[in-house]
This record gives structure tokens, sequence and C-alpha cells, in this order.
């Protein structure tokens, strides 16, 4: 098992403030740190911001800002924002950044130096919210499917990357790697892709014309060119790991994985490859492309105001139950629907009535039955044994989901144990048996088993609620067990202390009431 993991977010567009799709990305790029983390692996998560090119610019005019202003402006919020709700990156990079425009650089020498660059005259259809030039399959009616705008008509001479020359070694390194690009879905429509652009020769315009795009990296063999953004925004995976020659570069990117979302497929697996094999590198090792998430049945748009922002979530609801929602409600890979009501219902339903329930009722009854601590139990019987079985299946199910990009599964399987705990505690009826005479035992052993499979549930949860399961690891009396915690030893049934001090402590996470709104009078 590698020893490190590298993750990424795409560096997010600095001309619009942070809304779901970029929190979902941001918050599962998160968890898979924090989980690679627990088990035992020095992770490294970066995240940033994307500041050349021309939406800057438009932004920067009709604000009469300078387009730096801009880009101070944004990725200031996107950093803010994320500290607010606690994402622990590493590194949050911007493409402005010194170290980043002389990486940039090199990286274009290098790959002109081997002969990949070459200068022509080219024509084609321009979309500036995708910055790049679009095909035939971007276009619906003459838009551009993603932007719904008209492309521009544009003919220049310009550097070209000769990207087509790599087709066929990367078609034949995608089908050799069949879990680079996951899920399969999008691996297939990579291959297509690649099809389609080989017969279109498969240049990659990367330069503009500095009379007509003065915002970006100057090229280091022409200075009247800048960079096109992509190229450049593409080498922050390598700047945010010192690239070339970083202590840990080598190991790193070894470990590298992006999760991204499907509407920035093409750049990441084919120009992105192409670029890296260019100067001798190797693909990252996984591309993990995840689906898009529509707000209540309508693509996401500044025009709907629509955007969801998760610190209005956090205020609303508490970030780690938007978190939660987040990551359990979308299949990885396949669009999902944001409503209010399904935030709701999946908060009430896990976290309140299943998760916060069984915290409060074994606590309760741990200071009721048990003097307020973790009492010594008996010897397990069949109903225990159940309890221990699930804990152990779940460890090593969510390892596997998690190594797999499948974080719903993997919050199923550990709900799968937290679930089986409440219905555990309805067979055992210790408020029952607690009234007989010699039952003693029999509580202390249910008990036990239950702020047992209570730590269990808080050190696999921690990486997606680490607020709430340092929480629940208080409240059982094992406060600072997730400094310490490595997976599989942490989760292993007997860690427990018994005598550690509980405390019930208030609702985890309150019912919250749907609201009823006008529409769901009808
Ligand atoms: O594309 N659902 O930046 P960007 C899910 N700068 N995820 C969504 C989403 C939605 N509706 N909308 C956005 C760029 N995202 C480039 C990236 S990387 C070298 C350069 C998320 O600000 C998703 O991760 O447009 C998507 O890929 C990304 O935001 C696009 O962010």
């Amino acid at each position: 098992m590698s020893k490190i993991f590298y993750i990424t977010t795409p560096i997010y567009y600095v001309n619009a403030e942070p809304h779901l799709g970029h929190t979902y990305t941001t918050v599962l790029a998160d968890t898979l740190a924090r989980y690679h983390a627990l088990a035992g692996e020095s992770s490294f998560f970066l995240t940033g911001s994307d500041e050349h090119g021309e939406k800057v610019l438009e932004v920067a005019a009709e604000r009469q800002q300078t387009p730096q202003q801009v880009a101070d402006y944004y990725a200031n919020t996107f950093r803010e924002t994320w500290d607010a709700v606690g994402i622990r990156y590493d590194r949050f990079i911007r493409t402005t950044d010194a170290d980043h425009q002389a990486v940039v650089q090199s990286v274009l020498q290098a790959v002109y130096d081997a002969g990949h660059i070459e200068f022509q005259e080219y024509e084609g259809l321009y979309c500036v919210g995708c910055e790049r030039f679009l095909t035939d399959r971007d276009l619906e009616n003459g838009l551009c499917t993603d932007h719904e705008r008209a492309p521009e008509k544009r003919a220049e001479s310009n550097y070209f990357f000769k990207m087509g020359r790599q087709f066929s070694w990367l078609t034949e390194y995608i089908d050799a790697h069949p879990d680079f690009i996951r899920p399969e879905r999008y691996r297939n429509e990579v291959l297509s892709m690649l099809k389609e652009e080989s017969g279109l020769g498969g240049d990659l315009c990367i330069s503009r014309p500095k009379t007509r795009l003065d915002w970006g990296i100057e090229l280091p063999f022409d200075e009247n060119y800048v960079c096109y953004v992509w190229f450049d925004a593409l080498i922050n995976y390598l700047t945010g790991i010192g690239y070339p020659d970083g202590d840990d570069f080598t190991a790193l990117w070894a470990a590298a994985e992006h999760v991204v979302g499907k509407d920035i497929l093409k750049p990441h697996a084919i120009f992105w490859p192409c670029m890296l094999r260019a100067i001798g590198l190797d693909p990252p090792r996984h591309l993990n492309v995840h689906g898009y998430w529509n707000v209540e049945g309508r693509k996401i748009s500044k025009s709907l105001g629509n955007m969801i922002s998760p610190l209005a979530m956090k205020e609303k609801f508490g970030f780690e139950a938007f978190r939660y929602y987040l990551l359990r409600d979308m299949s990885f890979g396949v669009d999902s629907n944001f409503t209010q009501d399904s935030l709701i219902l999946r908060i009430n339903a896990d976290l309140a009535n299943n998760l916060g329930n069984l915290v409060s009722r074994s606590l309760n009854m741990v200071k009721r039955f048990a003097g307020g601590s973790v009492p010594e139990p008996g010897p397990p019987g069949d109903l225990e044994k159940e309890i221990i079985e699930t804990a152990n299946r779940i460890v090593n199910e969510v390892d596997r989901e998690m190594r797999a990009t499948r974080p719903q599964r993997a919050l199923e399987s550990i709900f799968s144990l937290v679930d089986a705990t409440n219905r555990y505690l309805e067979r055992r009826e210790p408020w029952k048996v607690a009234k007989q005479e010699g039952g003693d035992e029999s509580v202390r052993t249910t008990l036990y088993t239950c702020c047992e499979a209570l730590r269990i549930s808080a050190v696999m949860l921690s990486p997606f609620l680490p607020e709430t399961a340092a929480e629940i690891l208080v409240r059982i009396g094992h406060p600072g067990e997730l400094d310490a915690a490595r997976l599989p030893g942490s989760a292993q049934w007997g860690g427990i202390q018994v005598g550690a001090t509980t405390e019930k402590g208030e609702p985890l996470f309150p019912r919250i009431e749907l609201e009823t709104t006008e529409e769901t009078k009808k």
C-alpha cells in the first residue's frame, strides 16, 4: 500500500463566488485527504485559483478594476470560504504566484525545445466561458452546450502544441490502465473524444497574442504572446508540489490523483497526459470525475441566482450536515439534484434520528445505569458478536470504497454499523433488563457494546464529519483520540477504555422542520 497520497481539486476561476459545485469537489478532496491520513499515509491536498485568461478581463472591464484586483478579490474569497468551513488544504496555489509563473515558463521552454510546439495560422470557434476552441460535439444549435453562449470565430497566428502525435500512445495507455479515468463512463467518453480529435489533427493552440490578451504568462520564446490559460492552469498540479526538484516531488507525483467535474474532462484526460509526456512525466495515478449538481432541477447559474453559497448553508444547517449531504447524496460520477427538502430529509433521517439518537440514547443510559462511565462488559453473546462482525466488516469496506472514490458507499457502510447498533439496543432493551434481578452484567455489556460501536463509527466518520466525530469521542470519554488514530488499528474492537467518563450533551443534530413553502402546499 502506498504511503503517500496527493490529491487536487481543479483550481477555480476567479470570476464568481464559490458555489455548491465547487464546494462538493473541495469537500470530497478534503475527505479523501483526511481518509488517507487516517490510514497512515502522508497526504498532500492542493487547491487554489485559476487567475489568467479572458474571463477575468471581462469581469475587470465590467467593474473598472485591474485583472489583478479581480483575481485578488476572488482568490481571497475562495480561500477564506474554505478556511471558514474547515477545509484542510496543504497549499492554496494561485496561478499568479511567482513560483508557478516560473514553472510554466520552464515547461513551455522544455516542450518547445523538444520540438512539440509549432507556429501556425488557425481559424476556429472560441468559447470564452470554456476558454478553449470548440469542436462540433461542444455545440448545440450553434451555442456552447456548457455556457449557452455563441462562440466567436477567431483567426490568428499562434503557437500550437502538437498533441495529436501522442494520441495513439494515450489511447493505449488508457486501455492498459482501466482505472486511470474513473468511473468507467468517462473513460469511454475520452476514448471516443480521442478518436474524434485524431480526425481533426489534435493540435492545441497554446498562445494568445498580447495585442488581444495581455493578462497571462509570457511565452519564454516569444514576448509578443502569453500562454493559453489551460496550459498554464494544468501545470499548477506540478508547481504545487515543488516541480522540478522539490524534495518530495517524485514521490508525490507518483501518488497523484485529481478530482474534477465532468465539464473539464477533456483538458484533464487529453491535454494534460500529453503535456506531461512531452516533459517526460507519467500521467497522474487516477483522474476521478464526478457528475454535475443541479439545484431544484435546474442548472446552477448566476442568472438564476441558484448558486447555493457554502457559507449560507453553514449558517442555516451547519457545515457538517451540509458536507454529509453532499457526500452521501451524490453517487460518484452521476449527476445529482440538490433540493432543500432532500437536504433536510437526509439530515433528519441519518444524522438526527440515526447517529444523533444512538449517541443520546446510549449516553443517557450509561449515565442512568452505569454511573456515567464506560462499563466493564461481560463475555459477548450472539448479538454482540454480530455488532463486532459488522464493525470489522465496515473497516475493510470503507477502505475499498474510499480507494475507489465512492464516498457515498463508504458512508452507507459506516451507517450500517450505526443502524445495526440502534437495532441491537432495541433487541437488548437494557432499560427493561436493568429492572430485572441479575440483569446488571447484561446491561453493562450492552452499554459497553454501544460505546465501542460509537467509538469505531466516530473514527471511521472522522474524514467525512471531522467535528462531529471529535465531539462523539469527547462524549464517550476519548478526547484527542483522533490525534493518533490510524487505521485499521484504531478501529479494532476493544479499543475503548473501561471507566472513561462519558457526557450526554445536547442533541448532536436537532431535527429540522421542513419549511412549508407555497410550492409544497400545493
Ligand atoms: O473549470 N456540479 O474552473 P471553474 C458539480 N479553472 N461540480 C461543479 C459544478 C456543478 N454544477 N459547477 C462547478 C475551471 N463545479 C478551471 C479549472 S483546473 C487546472 C482548471 C466544480 O471555476 C467542478 O469541480 O469553472 C468543476 O470541474 C469545477 O467546479 C469548475 O470550476
